[in-house]
């Protein structure tokens, strides 16, 4: 299995940082306290990974086959979530990054087919110290210009030498379709200040439907040869 990390990690900048921690104006002090709480969503890409990859390697033994495609993770980088705390009026404390913004720590797992998605969701939210904080559904209602994904809140503990922390982490689970289209599609525009005409959005919309087919087929392809049973 292809494991990769950091789906797009950028260095943290003087100046990001200098702005972060408005309740502290030690800039040593908040590059500690910043560099702790991050050490923190570390661990809990750690834990989550892992039980990712526990549940591909139990599938692989029971079936023969491996669910998982690759698994990808990142920090958010401190400007992203600076951008977000000033979108949602909040000001920049820890304490602000750790209650409300819920991406800090996100894995993107790819599996092989869409069944295999709501299989791995549905094991990991039967282990007891895993909790749901949210899910949105973007394969059963994709999003207005085709992005398909499941997209989970969960909160999971760490265990550190004196404490355990429970920790928020987004999951986005996806076919390697999906994951194709979204890379695609987030080159071409996610965040940029590109314009796209309304052709340019039909287009890619179609290559959505285009997407979504091809899960279809392969699925009902892997439901003619029951590779599960
Ligand atoms: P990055 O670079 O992945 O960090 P919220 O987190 O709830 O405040 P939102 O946008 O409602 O914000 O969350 P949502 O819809 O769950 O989407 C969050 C993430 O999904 C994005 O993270 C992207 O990774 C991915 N995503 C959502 N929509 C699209 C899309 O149309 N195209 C692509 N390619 N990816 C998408 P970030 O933080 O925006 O970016």
């Amino acid at each position: 299995m292809f494991q990769e990390s950091n789906y797009s990690e950028r260095p943290t900048a003087a100046v990001d940082l200098e702005a972060l921690l408005t309740d502290d104006n030690n800039l040593e002090s908040k590059f500690q306290s910043y560099q702790k709480l991050m050490a923190y969503y570390r661990c809990a890409i750690m834990e989550m990974t892992t039980k990712f990859n526990v549940l591909n390697e139990e599938f692989s033994l029971r079936y023969d086959r491996n669910p998982i495609n690759s698994i990808k993770s990142r920090l958010k980088h401190i400007s992203s979530i600076r951008d977000k705390l000033e979108k949602k009026n909040l000001p920049f404390t820890l304490n602000a990054v750790e209650d409300n913004i819920c991406d800090v720590a996100g894995i993107r797992v790819v599996c092989s087919f869409t069944d295999y998605v709501y299989m791995l969701a549905n094991a990991l939210m039967k282990q007891d110290d895993v909790a749901l904080v949210s899910c949105k559904d973007y394969i059963a209602n994709p999003k207005p210009n085709g992005y398909r994904s499941l997209h989970l809140i969960v909160t999971l503990p760490i265990f550190l030498a004196h404490e355990k922390r429970i920790m928020k982490v987004e999951i986005q689970l996806r076919t390697i379709a999906m994951d194709c289209w979204a890379s695609l599609e987030h080159q071409l525009r996610y965040k940029k200040k590109v314009i796209f005409t309304q052709e340019m959005a039909d287009e890619l919309q179609k290559c959505a439907c285009l997407s979504s087919e091809l899960d279809m087929r392969m699925d009902a392809l892997r439901k003619c040869v029951q590779l599960d049973s």
